[in-house]
């Protein structure tokens, strides 16, 4: 696969710099790992997780394998049919998908459904700004799913400690054998009120009606559209990927990413 047909040109056009970071307004970062073919749960959650630093030489490698690097923006999170959307690949066997963004949330109230099959973890951490990854507060409860055919939907309240802002995302769905994607309905989804889809904390019920996609409208089966997220009022920005490269690359990533546009044209 061509490293120029991965990047969303259009998102890498509004990308701002800040301080020797880029931010990639509206784009996850993805990676697959292939190879773990255990079928005994050993090695679930343990593909590789994208790095967020668009010097990595292995920047753009769609799969990987354990102890490996790198990332792909993706404008979307769909894991919901096989063979997947693009640069989202469900097909064979054996394998994680990682994605890793930040979004913005008033109160720190907010939920996420799923029906992955195999499975799929969680994890989220309350960080200082979209061009600031350092936490802020302690993480949230890590999720877990690991039954193939049951929606969970897991929410989450910080409004008691670390309080609305912006938040890291990290999620990791696991195949193993069999078909993948959503088991029924949307595959993974975003509510941005917390309250009133179930009980507060891992494994509330959601109506996956409550949920929409995060970067893409989903087709198939019970959804709520796409995910809204809400807004900062200091950056006007509300979900996205901050990419960080060496101080010293900067300007050397950043006419990297101008050569890909004027190529592109
Ligand atoms: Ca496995
Ligand atoms: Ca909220
Ligand atoms: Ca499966």
């Amino acid at each position: 696969m061509k490293f120029t047909a991965l990047i969303p040109f259009a998102a890498l056009a509004c990308a701002t710099a800040f301080a020797g970071r880029i931010w990639v307004p509206q784009n996850a970062l993805y990676l697959r790992t292939d190879g773990l073919t255990a079928r005994d749960g050993s090695d679930d959650f343990t593909g590789v997780i994208p790095t967020n630093d668009v010097t990595d030489p292995a920047y753009g490698t769609p799969a990987t394998v354990a102890g490996g690097a790198g990332g792909v923006l993706s404008p979307h999170i769909d894991v919901d049919r096989e063979p997947g959307n693009a640069p989202v690949d469900l097909t064979g066997d054996d394998f994680d998908l990682a994605f890793t963004f930040q979004f913005f949330d008033l109160d720190g109230q907010f939920g996420f459904t799923e029906n992955f099959n195999d499975r799929v973890q969680i994890n989220i951490l309350p960080v200082a700004s979209n061009t600031d990854l350092s936490p802020r507060g302690e993480a949230g409860p890590q999720h877990q799913d690991t039954n193939f055919e049951v929606r969970t939907s897991p929410n989450y309240d910080f409004s008691a400690t670390a309080g609305g802002g912006w938040f890291h995302a990290e999620v990791i769905f696991v195949e193993d054998g069999g078909s993948s994607g959503s088991a029924a309905n949307l595959g993974f989804g975003f509510n941005p009120s917390g309250g009133g889809i179930g009980a507060l904390g891992a494994g509330g019920g959601g109506d996956p009606a409550d949920y929409g996609g995060v970067g893409y409208v989903p087709i198939n089966g019970t959804n709520g559209g796409q995910a809204i997220f809400d807004t900062d009022p200091d950056s006007g920005q509300s979900w996205g990927s901050l990419l960080v490269p060496e101080p010293g690359s900067l300007l050397l990533s950043l006419g990297s990413l101008g050569l890909l546009l004027r190529r592109r044209r």
